[in-house]
């Protein structure tokens, strides 16, 4: 993914997706990990766990390796009991839900609650809306509506607007979130970067015109 640059180190991240079921959490580590979409997954029976390599272009130049560790939580209700134990020690997280799906989003403060009762206090964590392939333009206010909300209502500043089919914003996503949380880590001053629904647009429409 990234560049080729010199590699100055190697660093390990354990990072976590955390969602309801079928938001799309196992789809969008796929993704990650074999840059394919799969419309075929099973729900995740418990946890799952996956080893992702990613360079990541540091601001002063440096690349480094990253290890990433991610912990794939099964969102259905009845896994809710072992999920605690594996989100102790994590340097991230993303909150998921389907922008398609409003009760999705309405399980994340208990995701949320979840997430702060078991990690270091301040530890990063992302807002995810997923499947932005199946939303038509006339309902993008009320999607926009929802997103200013769960900012609000969670205090989380950072949200991605994504589709895992298209591949859309998952380049950006993984990028801004690595960095993050490897500045976490490294307690280097964390990123404050605002959401926009025209960036994720304006990359749907460039990557549109790239297929004409
Ligand atoms: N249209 C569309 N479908 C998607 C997208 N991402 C995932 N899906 C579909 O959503 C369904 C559920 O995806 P999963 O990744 O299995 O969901 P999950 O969050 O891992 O669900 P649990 O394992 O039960 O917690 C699958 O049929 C995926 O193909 C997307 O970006 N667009
Ligand atoms: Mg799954």
């Amino acid at each position: 993914m990234i560049t080729n640059k010199h590699k100055t180190g190697s660093f390990a991240l354990k990072f976590c997706v955390l969602g309801d079921g079928g938001v799309g959490k196992t789809t969008l580590i796929e993704r990650i990990a074999t840059g394919n979409f799969n419309p075929t997954t099973k729900m995740t029976i418990g946890i799952n766990f996956s080893l992702i390599h990613l360079d990541l272009a540091l601001d002063s130049g440096e690349a480094i390796d990253i290890n990433l560790t991610v912990w794939d939580l099964g969102g259905e209700d009845r896994f809710r009991i072992i999920l605690p134990s594996y989100m102790q020690g994590a340097d991230g997280g993303i909150l998921m839900y389907d922008v398609n799906r409003y009760t999705s989003s309405m399980s994340l403060p208990n995701w949320y609650k979840m997430w702060k009762e078991n990690v270091v206090p301040g530890t990063p964590i992302y807002l995810i809306g997923s499947k932005f392939d199946l939303i038509k333009p006339t309902m993008y206010s009320m999607v926009e509506n929802n997103i200013k909300s769960l900012k609000e209502e969670l205090g989380i500043k950072i949200h991605f607007l994504i589709s895992t089919k298209d591949g859309l914003m998952i380049e950006d996503l993984m990028q801004t979130i690595v960095k993050d949380m490897w500045r976490f880590k490294n307690r280097v001053k964390p990123i404050q970067t605002p959401y926009s629904l025209e960036r994720t647009l304006r990359m749907q429409k460039s990557s549109t015109d790239s297929q004409r």
